[in-house]
């Protein structure tokens, strides 16, 4: 017919795409294909200067230090968890260089994200061993650089335990997505690899069961709380734990578990997406947010993002319900 100059007749609708389902909640961020860490770790040989001397910088070869293989590979692992699952690149969501270093000082007991960069003692050969041992501990020290990028939770009282506490989950969704563990599986337990056979416990903490995780002569019994009926009050200051930061973690960590646990499969998942997104969403929550505002947007960040789930939704609620924190 007159004015048809294609093959097509009139009638014959054109092939479309069906159209994508509405999404909900926020757009899910990708990092470029190809995207990848920048690691470059140190050795302090036992001094305390930082960062000491570079002994592996990113593709670098590994050496024969397992301080040095450890510290890489958790920066690694780290990295592929905030990238490939929360499509973050780096602490700074801009390929930050992940700077780790080991052998710091003597015996020393700890490890600690200094502002800029992780630092990793050896232990005392006693009771702890190198802290680079814990998958979960490396990745805890790079979760206050993620805060310190976000949210800013400040290191006092409830906002302080609830830096805690993301840093806890971040590094034991690490070690559960590197070791393939869903929620029902996992052991919740952070820093379980550096306690030596003398140590009279299993951990430093643990999420599925705060306060149980060590009862040493030395060490004293784990002081931490899983409920808010046992939160615990202590002035805010520096030689009482800045309120309790590492004690009332507890309390966070347990709603945690419960909703990980209840949602079942892989932690890092759904249960992860919310807290990251609670944690990573601008403005979602203050730097000196309390447990219960802070459950309250966690709520938020689940609604907005499994809005056709909710099952997500009734597990946060039964968590927080579970620890003693109404939303
Ligand atoms: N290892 C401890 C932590 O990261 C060090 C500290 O108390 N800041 O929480
Ligand atoms: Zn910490």
């Amino acid at each position: 017919p007159p004015g048809q100059g294609g093959f097509l007749p009139p009638t014959m609708p054109l092939h479309r795409e069906p159209a994508a389902p509405e999404q909900a909640g926020p757009p899910r961020t990708v990092v470029p294909e190809g995207a990848a860490p920048r690691r470059s770790v140190y050795d302090a040989d036992g001094a305390t200067t930082l960062p000491g001397r570079l002994v592996r910088g990113e593709g670098d070869p590994a050496t024969e230090d397992v301080a040095v293989t450890e510290a890489y590979d958790g920066l690694g692992a780290t990295w592929e968890l905030l990238a490939r699952s929360y499509g973050r690149d780096s602490l700074d969501g801009n390929g930050l260089v992940l700077v780790a270093t080991v052998h710091y000082g003597q015996d020393y007991d700890n490890a600690f994200w200094d502002g800029r960069q992780m630092v990793f003692g050896d232990g005392d050969g006693v009771y702890f061993t190198r802290f680079t041992a814990s998958l979960d501990v490396i990745a805890h020290e790079l979760g206050h650089g993620l805060v310190q990028y976000t949210s800013g939770l400040t290191y006092v009282g409830q906002p302080g335990a609830l830096n805690e506490s993301v840093c806890d989950v971040i590094g034991s969704l690490v070690r559960q997505r590197v070791l393939g563990h869903d929620a029902g599986s996992a052991d919740w337990l952070i820093g379980a690899d550096l306690l030596t056979d003398r140590v009279q416990g299993v951990a430093l903490r643990s999420m599925a069961a705060p306060g149980t995780a060590y009862d040493d002569p030395a060490l004293g019994a784990d002081p931490q709380p899983a409920h808010m009926d046992d939160y615990v009050d202590l002035p805010h200051d520096a030689d009482n734990d800045n309120g309790g930061v590492h004690i009332n973690s507890g309390i966070p960590n347990k709603a945690f578990h419960l909703f990980a646990t209840e949602l079942g499969g892989p932690a890092w998942e759904r249960a992860g997406q919310v807290w990251f997104d609670t944690l990573a969403t601008r403005g979602r929550i203050a730097r000196d947010v309390d447990f219960a505002t802070f459950a309250a947007a966690t709520l938020v960040s689940a609604r907005e993002r499994y809005a056709d789930a909710p099952e997500v939704v009734e597990a946060l609620l039964g968590a927080w319900d579970g620890v003693g924190i109404a939303v």
